[in-house]
């Protein structure tokens, strides 16, 4: 009996033993020293030769059962170490839904772009539609069917970039797309409205770059006289800088429109008591205005004796600074984020 007595011991130790492993390296050396070639459950065996025959075979059924139960006991502690190991790595690498979320960098609209947007909302309110017209463009539409013609000293007003094609250019103003439309649209009556970039070639200063944009409108029909124009610009001033807006129409000259004007507006700045932003003259000029001249009429295929029509240009970027206290038109093109992340 004491034969069994020992398995039993070994048995113990064994699970007491298994019980206390905690890793990998521990448990392979607990299975060399009870389950291995050597081992004591295997060595056990052995003892077979001090006993009489007939007790033998239940001995080794003894000893082979221990085995059993003590590989049982291997596997489901490997296991457990297993399972261990997998949940200390998910925790490590757990997702904790407290910590606060990583922003992705959003993009938004330039200034340029928000500042056309106001302008041709509200023309939009006033029944006018955008017309989208070509930037590179002809002599022609450019500069002749604009009452502009070779030699007239109007075209020393802007220095152009051509191309290397002949009679073709940058545009220098969205005017040459007022033809566009007319000619699209004639002989119906229109209310359009062209924002785009127009290209000079001049000298970068602080009010004024090779690219800038412009917003043109056009209104041509029956009996529109000068008194639409001043109301349209008046309705558009206060609606984009405020109901307690002043204007004052002066006489000026361009080659397409005739009267033509240019708009001021009371300094926003200092309500028209002189400032360094009106040069102390409480005066800002905002647009160039005038009814469409009759050859100019005539071109775009409306009859002037027929048809009036006014016209009117702004630079939005202009708008903008004065409605900001923006001091230079160059951040606009720079692409400084600091500048650009403000609106
Ligand atoms: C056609 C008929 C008439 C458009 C006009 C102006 C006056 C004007 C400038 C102001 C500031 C442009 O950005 S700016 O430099 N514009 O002063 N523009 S009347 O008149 C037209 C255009 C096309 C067929």
């Amino acid at each position: 009996m004491e034969t069994y007595e020992t398995l039993r011991t070994i048995e113990q130790d064994a699970l007491a033993e298994l019980a206390e492993v905690q890793d990998e390296k521990d448990l392979d050396a607990w299975r060399v020293k009870y389950l291995g070639r050597k081992g004591l459950a295997t060595q056990a065996i052995k003892r077979l030769r001090d006993l009489p025959p007939e007790e033998r075979p239940a001995y080794g059924q003894a000893v082979n059962a221990l085995k059993e139960r003590l590989q049982h006991a291997f596997e489901e502690r490997q296991e457990a170490l297993k399972q261990r190991a997998m949940e200390a790595e998910l925790r490590a690498e757990a997702f904790d839904p407290t910590l606060p979320g990583r922003r992705p960098p959003v993009g938004r609209y330039h200034p340029s772009n928000l500042i056309l947007r106001e302008i041709t909302d509200i023309f939009k309110q006033m029944g006018f539609q955008v017309f989208d017209a070509p930037e590179v463009e002809t002599d022609e539409y450019n500069f002749e069917l604009l009452n502009i013609p070779a030699g007239h000293p109007a075209r020393d007003m802007w220095d152009t970039f051509y191309t290397t094609n002949e009679g073709q250019l940058l545009r220098t103003h969205t005017s040459p797309g007022q033809i566009w439309a007319m000619r699209q649209f004639a002989p119906e009556p229109i209310r359009v409205i062209l924002p785009g970039k127009c290209y000079r070639y001049e000298q970068v200063t602080p009010r004024s770059e090779m690219m800038f944009h412009q917003v043109e409108g056009l209104a041509i029909g029956h009996h529109i006289t000068f008194a639409d124009l001043k109301g349209t610009v008046v309705n558009f001033v206060r609606q984009m800088f405020g109901p307690e807006r002043k204007l004052r129409f002066r006489c000026s000259h361009f080659p397409f429109t005739e009267p033509s004007v240019e708009v001021d507006m009371d300094c926003i700045l200092c309500g028209g008591k002189g400032c360094r932003v009106c040069k102390y003259t409480g005066w800002l000029e905002i647009m160039g205005a005038g009814m469409v001249h009759p050859v100019v009429l005539r071109n775009g295929g409306y009859d002037p004796e027929e048809y009036t029509g006014f016209a009117f240009g702004m630079g939005p970027e202009r708008i903008a600074m004065l409605k900001h206290g923006i001091e230079d038109i160059r951040y606009f093109f720079s692409n400084d984020i600091r500048f650009l992340s403000q609106f």
